[in-house]
């Protein structure tokens, strides 16, 4: 998971790293410089001595420790990166970021964060590498957005809706009958509502989950209202106890302007507590439009990131996470009903290398 991000960031870190310690070595050959000049120069020194008076009291030799060339030049082994110095190390990353699905958006986020944190700030030596992992990490957690625990938001209302929208095929059948079985688990009855209506053979896909899970699926014939389906399945739930409803839908591109009007109204209809949108890790710069349009239709509530288990980028959850200003609820880490990860952003920075 996310393995190139990793690697690629690691040796941009070290190039960094190099980098600032070459300027901190200028700064202590500075040093050694001026220490020779004094040196060779003692008159100079000797000039300004007569003005002092007998021995110097602790008290003058303090104060003169504080003000001497060697005081100043004693903390030298450290370095503030300049604006220019930093305009020449964000270069390189900005194209790492980008080159990992990270949008240009969340890239100038992390670019004037980084900025603030960074500019004219002391680096010793020993620290370069620590300070600049800290700084990246705080870019990236201020956009990562702290997910609610579903599994108590689902207690507060009954029956609690979910629904799930996305592109074709991005994995929003199997998300719904993984998360079924997270609620099971936790004694969290539901039902599900086959409106994918539209491709062939989905009400039986989603039928085979709800056999799997031993959970009543709610459907009607093919070519028959989204929105009705989901209407009845709230209203079996309603009537049964069932304290979920997750609802399946049919996969539609952003750019389908009917497909996006039939979203709408079943969220109408439906009147639902979660919009959940559902893209691939792996999508890249075409999850971060989707995620906008779908955003700006709905108003999405959260996203869940399937196939982060073959995604070796990992920018796709820096991306909609900024895009959307919604969290991240789930990941999805492979093709089993177990493969679903509650989304933590701490985690995940640690899954980068930072
Ligand atoms: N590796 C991996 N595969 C996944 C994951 N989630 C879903 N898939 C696979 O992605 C494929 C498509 O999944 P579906 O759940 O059918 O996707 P969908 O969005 O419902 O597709 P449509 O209904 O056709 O729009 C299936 O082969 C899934 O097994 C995941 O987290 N990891
Ligand atoms: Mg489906």
């Amino acid at each position: 998971m996310f393995k190139f991000f990793k690697e690629k960031l690691k040796s941009w870190i070290g190039k960094t790293k190099e980098e600032i310690e070459e300027k901190v070595e200028e700064k202590k050959s500075e040093k050694g410089e001026v220490e020779e000049k004094l040196k060779k120069h003692p008159k100079k020194t000797k000039e300004i001595e007569p003005i002092k008076r007998e021995a110097p009291t602790i008290e003058e030799l303090e104060a003169e420790k504080k003000t001497s060339i060697f005081r100043k030049l004693k903390g030298k082994f450290q370095y503030k990166l300049s604006e220019e110095d930093f305009e020449n190390i964000f270069e390189n990353l900005e194209l790492l970021l980008l080159e990992n699905n990270v949008a240009l958006q969340a890239v100038e986020a992390i670019k004037s964060h980084l900025k603030k944190e960074l500019i004219g700030k002391e680096i010793k030596k020993q620290e370069v590498e620590k300070e600049i992992k800290e700084a990246l990490k705080n870019a990236i957690e201020e956009i990562l957005i702290e997910p609610d625990d579903i599994l108590s938001l689902v207690k507060e209302k009954q029956p609690f809706v979910i629904v799930f929208f996305g592109i074709n095929g991005c994995g929003k059948t199997t998300t719904i009958a993984k998360l079924a079985n997270l609620f099971l688990k936790n004694n969290i009855s539901c039902v599900l509502a086959a409106s994918d209506t539209f491709r062939a053979a989905s009400i039986e896909q989603l039928q085979q989950h709800a056999s799997a899970l031993g959970i009543r699926i709610i459907k009607h014939n093919y070519g028959s209202d989204p929105a009705a389906v989901a209407f009845d399945a709230i209203k079996y739930a309603k009537a049964h106890g069932i304290r979920t409803v997750l609802i399946d839908t049919a996969g539609r591109m952003h750019t389908q302007n009917s497909l996006m009007a039939e979203m709408e109204k079943i969220c109408r209809v439906t009147q639902p507590d979660l919009k959940i949108f559902v893209a691939e890790s792996i999508a890249g710069n075409d999850a971060i439009q989707q995620a906008k349009t779908f955003n700006e239709t709905i108003g999405i509530d959260g996203s869940i990131l399937t196939k982060t288990d073959v995604d070796e980028k990992g920018g796709t959850a820096i991306s909609i996470s900024y895009m959307t200003k919604k969290p991240i609820l789930y990941i999805g880490t492979g093709q089993n009903y177990e493969d679903l990860e509650l989304f933590n952003p701490k985690k995940f920075i640690k899954e980068i290398g930072l």
